[in-house]
């Protein structure tokens, strides 16, 4: 079985493990934390960065991005990649702005107020808190919202688009984020949250959170 090297509570971890539960594929996973030595882990990432993975038959690599580019070529009924070129390309651009842009603000609080006090033993830095929360991150939910609709990100269908958007708003979620100013993006983190893939992955990760306490 294929292998998923990381800790549930990465974002980038996550991407992965909600796009394998959306396409029904299944894993097993080894908790690792980043810049781990593990040799098996290292083989598959060689800098070190979760997520880290391994195929059926072995063969390792690392990159969610890679990833899910890797399991979109396995045999599934849900397919995260637009058939349509134009839609393809704006679900790939979605995918890459998330994983960089509104991931770096979306994290940085997720970290300042979560993972940095429970893993780190680091106190919260306030003064970058308030300018997170004021200005940085609405900002890029201000783009966010203007990309949402009445269903999913593109197309009408789930895509790695909707998978990489809820990737950071789990990092919102898990700091209670207040999202009223952006309704049609808190509309669906609404759905998002009543799904089955959603809900499993929040058990995952609270438990993990909660296991560090
Ligand atoms: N582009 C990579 C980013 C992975 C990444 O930066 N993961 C973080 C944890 S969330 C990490 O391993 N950081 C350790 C490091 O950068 O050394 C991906 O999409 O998988």
């Amino acid at each position: 079985m294929a292998i998923i090297y990381g800790v549930p509570a990465s974002p980038f971890v996550r991407k992965v493990m909600m796009a394998h539960a959306v396409k029904g594929l299944d894993y097993e996973f080894e908790l690792t934390m980043p810049k781990s030595d593990d040799a098996e882990f290292r083989e598959a990432s060689p800098l070190g960065k979760i997520p880290g993975y391994r195929t059926d038959d072995g063969f390792g690599f690392s990159d969610s991005a890679v990833i899910v580019a890797y399991i979109e070529r396995l045999p599934s009924a849900v397919n995260l990649y637009p058939a349509d070129n134009n839609q393809m390309a704006k679900a790939l651009w979605l995918e890459r702005y998330c994983d960089t842009q509104l991931m770096e603000v979306t994290a940085a609080l997720y970290f300042q107020k979560i993972i940095g006090p429970k893993f780190f033993q680091m106190e919260t830095d306030q003064e970058r808190v308030t300018e997170l929360v004021s200005k940085l991150i609405p900002a890029e939910l201000d783009y966010v919202e203007s990309q949402a609709t009445d269903g999913w990100f593109v197309g009408g269908q789930i895509t790695i688009a909707d998978i990489a958007i809820a990737s950071n708003m789990f990092n919102l979620m898990h700091v209670d984020f207040d999202l009223t100013n952006w309704p049609k993006f808190n509309a669906f983190v609404e759905r998002l949250r009543a799904s089955d893939f959603a809900k499993a992955q929040l058990e995952a990760e609270l438990n993990m959170l909660n296991q560090a306490l």
